[in-house]
């Protein structure tokens, strides 16, 4: 088999750029190691930034984003029930559109039958091959037949477990890991607020999303090793309640269809190339969720390495694959920095070694808080990042 570009996975990075390729007219084919429906059950991410937004549309690929995306104006933002509406419209002219990953993927996904794309489900042992030289190829089985695929390119969109960054050699990566986790859940009941809710209280973070006008998405700080079977619906409710508590405001609760918990990390890689291999998206850094970043991270990526690629392959213009890497890691990391902060000022920190320093650090980060609600700067510099930075 032969191919211009072999993709590795089919999240949101490998199906956006098999996408990008092929307005391009540049072959590809994607390889995924789970099934289509697995691929389509899972939950995860639910804000667009606005410049993800703009790239779907460029594209052709927003009409179900257009019919079924919901456009924020801004945040709220509380603590101990204090809440504060940050503006994103007022403070930087930007929205951002709550449009679940999975209906993105499902999108993408249609779009692929649509145009046949060469997209193979339930791979198996994808090894990559050859990336210094000339003849990059990966070798995989394909129900139960081994396959070798010849490219002139691979692209490692495989996320933060698959096979494509342990094939840098040398590569070294920069880590935190938090110790504590997010345990998400969906309801159906129609979101209590307007605008996402994140909030900081003493017994944890907070925040009430949500994936349409019937369905809404709420988050708790859990410790790293909580099991989901020691959260019973009720005391999810009971935590969502005290924590997202605030005058005159209730929250509606609804049964709950899906809940899980998620351990929080930031990490980056310090090259997203080596040879003819190219990272994107979840392989090459990850962030902790409460900036919304991860997927919006991944579309920037694959923006960035679609325009180079057409400029090698269709120009034969190799600046753009030759400063991929430095140019998606400037970006990540001011990404980086902006998710770790929010994660910071929002969630309580019982590492501090001691009572005492734990008590600093809370009322340090209520001192943050309402530093931000009274000062119209703070809010532009979170109003900026969290609505996205420049592709
Ligand atoms: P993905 O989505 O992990 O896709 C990688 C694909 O590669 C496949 N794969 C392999 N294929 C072939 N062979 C192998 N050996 C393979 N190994 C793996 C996998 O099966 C998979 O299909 O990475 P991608 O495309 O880079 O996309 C990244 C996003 O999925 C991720 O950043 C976000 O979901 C993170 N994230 C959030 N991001 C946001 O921007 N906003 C959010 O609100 C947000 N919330 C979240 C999140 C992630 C969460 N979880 C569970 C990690 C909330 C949660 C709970
Ligand atoms: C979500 O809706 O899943 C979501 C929204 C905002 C975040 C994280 C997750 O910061």
């Amino acid at each position: 088999m032969r191919t211009k570009v072999a993709i590795i996975g089919a999240g949101p990075a490998g199906l956006l750029l098999g996408h990008i390729l092929q307005r391009a007219g540049i072959g590809f084919t994607i390889l995924e190691r789970t099934s289509r429906e697995h691929l389509l059950g899972r939950i995860r991410a639910g804000v667009l930034e606005q410049g993800s937004v703009d790239v779907l549309g460029e594209l052709g690929l927003d009409a179900d984003l257009r019919e079924r995306g919901l456009t924020h104006h801004g945040i709220h933002l509380q603590h101990e029930g204090q809440r504060h509406h940050v503006d994103f419209v007022d403070l930087v002219g930007r929205t951002v559109t709550i449009y679940g990953q999975q209906a993105l993927v499902r999108h993408l996904l249609a779009e692929h039958d649509r145009i046949g794309s060469d997209i193979r489900f339930e791979v198996a042992d994808v090894e990559l091959h050859g990336l210094d030289g000339s003849s990059p190829h990966v070798s995989f089985t394909d129900g139960g037949t081994a396959g070798v695929l010849d490219c002139d390119v691979v692209v490692g969109a495989d996320g933060y477990h698959g096979p494509s960054r342990p094939a840098v050699p040398g590569l070294r990566a920069f880590e935190r890991e938090y110790p504590f986790g997010w345990l998400g859940i969906l309801a159906d009941v129609p979101p209590s607020t307007d605008d996402l809710i994140y909030a900081l209280h003493p017994d944890g973070f907070a925040m009430h999303s949500m994936r349409s006008l019937e369905v809404s998405r709420l988050y708790l700080q859990v410790d790293r090793d909580e099991s989901i079977d020691d959260w019973s619906d009720a005391r999810i409710w009971d935590a969502l309640q005290t924590r997202l508590g605030s005058d005159g405001w209730t929250l509606h609760e609804g049964a709950i269809t899906e809940k899980s918990i998620t351990p929080m990390r930031s990490f980056v890689v310090s090259t997203m190339s080596h040879g003819r291999l190219f990272l994107a998206g979840d392989a090459g850094h990850i962030v902790p969720p409460t900036g919304a970043k991860g997927l919006n991270s991944a579309i920037a990526d694959v923006t960035l390495l679609g325009r180079a690629l057409v400029r090698s392959i269709r120009d034969g213009d190799e600046a753009g694959l030759d400063g991929y890497s430095d140019a998606a890691l400037a970006r990540q990391w001011k990404v980086q920095q902006f998710s770790q902060w929010m994660t910071d000022m929002l969630h309580v920190h019982r590492e501090a070694p001691d009572a005492s320093a734990r008590d600093f650090r809370y009322r340090s980060q209520v001192g943050q808080l309402e530093y931000l609600f009274g000062s119209r700067h703070a809010q532009e510099s979170l109003a900026e990042q969290y609505a996205g930075l420049p592709f």
